[in-house]
Order: C-alpha cells, then sequence, then structure tokens
C-alpha cells in the first residue's frame, strides 16, 4: 500500500494527501516532521537525504518533492482526469504548480510562520507585514488568470489547482487584511465544494 511520511498541517503534505484523496487511493500516513521528529533519523534520511516531508514509498518507489508526487500519482491514475493528458493543459496545470512553488510559497512565508508559528512577543511585524503586501501582488496575477478560467490549467478542475488551493486555503484562514480578489474567491469556492479539499486541506491552521 502507498505510504506516505508526513504531518497534516504542512502545506506540502496538503497536497500529497488532497490528491490522494481526488484519487480515491487507500494510503497509510506516518506522522513525521515537526513535533513528530523522525525526519532526522537515519532510516529516514535514506528515504529522503533532504529530512524534509512529504516522502512517499510505492511499490518500491521512493519519491520526494510534493509537486513530484502529485504529477506521479495523477499521472499513475489517469481515470481520475486530474492528469490532463492534452500536452498544452498539461503544460499549464504544471506551471501553476511551479508558480506556487516558486512564487507563492515564498511570498507567504514569514506571514505564515509569523503569524501561526511565532509567539506574539517574538513576531518580526515588518517582516509580516511585507509578506503580506508581497502575497497580495503575487495573488493579484492568480486572480487576473482566473478572470477568464474556471480552473487553473482551464475550465476542468487538475493538478495544476492542487498547489496553489493550498496556498489559498491559507491566505484566507490568516488574520490579516486581504484586497478584494473576487476571482480567487470564487475559484475557491469551487474548490470548497470538493469533499477531498475540505478533508486535506481545509483543517485549522497550526
Ligand atoms: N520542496 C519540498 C519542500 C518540503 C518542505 O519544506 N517540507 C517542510 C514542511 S512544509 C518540512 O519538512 N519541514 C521540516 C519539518 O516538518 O520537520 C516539497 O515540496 O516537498
Amino acid at each position: 500500500m502507498l505510504v506516505i511520511w508526513g504531518r497534516i498541517n504542512s502545506i506540502n503534505v496538503q497536497k500529497v494527501l488532497w490528491c490522494c484523496e481526488e484519487l480515491a487511493l487507500e494510503y497509510r500516513r506516518v506522522d513525521a516532521g515537526g513535533a513528530f521528529g523522525i525526519v532526522n533519523t537515519p532510516e529516514y534520511r535514506k528515504l529522503n537525504p533532504n529530512g524534509l516531508v512529504p516522502t512517499i514509498e510505492d511499490d518500491g518507489l521512493v519519491l520526494w518533492e510534493s509537486n513530484a508526487i502529485v504529477r506521479y500519482l495523477a499521472a499513475k491514475y489517469p481515470a481520475a482526469g486530474i492528469w490532463p493528458t492534452d500536452l498544452r493543459t498539461r503544460a499549464l496545470a504544471d506551471q501553476w504548480l511551479d508558480w506556487s512553488h516558486t512564487t507563492h510559497l515564498p511570498a507567504m512565508r514569514n506571514m505564515f510562520l509569523g503569524l501561526v508559528r511565532t509567539a506574539p512577543d517574538k513576531r518580526d511585524m515588518a517582516a509580516i507585514e511585507q509578506s503580506r503586501v508581497d502575497t497580495a501582488t503575487v495573488l493579484e496575477i492568480l486572480d487576473a488568470h482566473l478572470a477568464t478560467h474556471d480552473y487553473l490549467a482551464g475550465n476542468a478542475f487538475t493538478m495544476g489547482d492542487i498547489a496553489m488551493g493550498c496556498g489559498v486555503w491559507r491566505w484566507l484562514s490568516l488574520p490579516i487584511e486581504r484586497p478584494a480578489l473576487p476571482n480567487v474567491q470564487r475559484w475557491f469556492e469551487r474548490l470548497a465544494l470538493r469533499p477531498p479539499y475540505r478533508k486535506a486541506v481545509m483543517l485549522p491552521l497550526t
């Protein structure tokens, strides 16, 4: 059976769990990372030398990097329809997966860590505010795209929605001032109709 190492409050683990739920896969999840430790043990480092989560083991294949895992699982089970078989649609899904990792996550990082994982008296409020402004700027790009698309890679839900769907849940859950992003809001409401998203991603931030 597919094994997933990773704590459920990690955004990168949530991507994999949401993907598995979309594909209706059976899996065993092992708590790892953060307070659970494990990631620095020699056994885990043999699986994932980065000492990060998530990692999966599937029929002898060990794989890390959340977006690579999402792509692998979505492609392995194409009947679920989240791995676009059309090359152009798949390229767009890949684009948004990568953009989430290279552009959105770095912008949001200080705000999330500051407001959720740092005691109030230890917070760097200037860094949190800069991160809020940067994230809003980045999300305006997404909002403009969603003005003419129902989903990130076109008019159907695909793996391309998974990474940003996790990121936008955090953005909407943080106790911050948010500029109006009506198209992102509508897209989020579409995602929120999906039980796999609600189960794997729409959790209180911890
Ligand atoms: N690029 C990696 C990043 C993985 C990553 O940074 N994971 C974080 C959690 S989101 C982690 O393992 N942090 C250390 C820990 O949880 O102990 C991926 O997408 O899988």
